[in-house]
């Protein structure tokens, strides 16, 4: 068995795994980074060692039910100033830890598999939700340029993702996101809202949480 790292995307797709696409521009990787997950859960500790999960503060003053950090050269913070990408943690004064090279890569393969060519993150917000944590519908516009796709990746307990319209009025869709899915968000889709359903305890082996990693380029 070839390292993880070393296999090409389509290998991936032959041991089972199935590209399902959303809306156009949209495309689910069912499961492309259970391979890797093990080694994504593993930097992602080491990574909250340094920042670690925070509830952040909205600008209207609420705590956000899910916690957060970042890794990579920007990282996305909300506090009562608004929303932004910041070179540095708040809570610690320093750089965001660096993007580990198990990140980029899947990042950018998942890219690539949907038909997103040379997708270079340089953000990724990693978000923890607990039972009882949700993210309401939201657009992602805080990135300087929106022709580059949001690459999100799950891990742990399943959640219930909201998949709205490109207005907040739509109707969102429901699709349950599990331990390695992989959803990349690009083009027509790269606006759409969409949030994730209060998390439910399962008290299963997945463990307590619900991991998310977005990988943007926000520059
Ligand atoms: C569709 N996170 O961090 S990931 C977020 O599961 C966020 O933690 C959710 O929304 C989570 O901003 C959803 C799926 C996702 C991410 C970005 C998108 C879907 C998207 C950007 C545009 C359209
Ligand atoms: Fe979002």
């Amino acid at each position: 068995m070839m390292p993880p790292d070393t296999m090409f995307p389509a290998d991936l797709f032959e041991e089972g795994r199935r590209a399902m696409p959303l809306q156009p521009g949209a495309m689910l990787l069912g499961g492309f980074a259970s391979p890797r997950a093990d080694a994504l859960l593993a930097d992602l500790h080491r990574i909250a060692d340094v920042s670690p999960f925070r509830k952040m503060v909205t600008p209207g003053g609420w705590p956000m039910s899910v916690a957060m950090t970042n890794c990579g050269s920007l990282g996305w913070v909300t506090d009562r100033t608004g929303y932004r990408y910041d070179p540095r943690d708040p809570q610690t004064g320093d750089p965001w830890p660096e993007m580990p090279e198990t990140f980029r890569s899947l990042a950018e393969q998942a890219a690539d598999v949907a038909g997103y060519a040379r997708f270079e993150p340089d953000s990724c917000l990693m978000n923890r939700y607990e039972p009882g944590s949700r993210l309401s519908l939201h657009q992602d516009r805080n990135e300087r340029d929106f022709d580059a796709p949001i690459v999100s990746v799950s891990l742990g307990l399943p959640a219930t993702f909201l998949w709205g319209g490109a207005t907040r009025s739509e109707k969102p869709m429901r699709v349950r996101l599990y331990h390695g899915d992989v959803v990349v968000w690009g083009g027509p889709a790269r606006l759409t809202f969409h949030g994730v359903d209060t998390l439910r305890g399962s008290g299963s082996p997945a463990g307590e949480f619900r991991y998310n990693l977005t990988f943007r380029a926000a520059r």
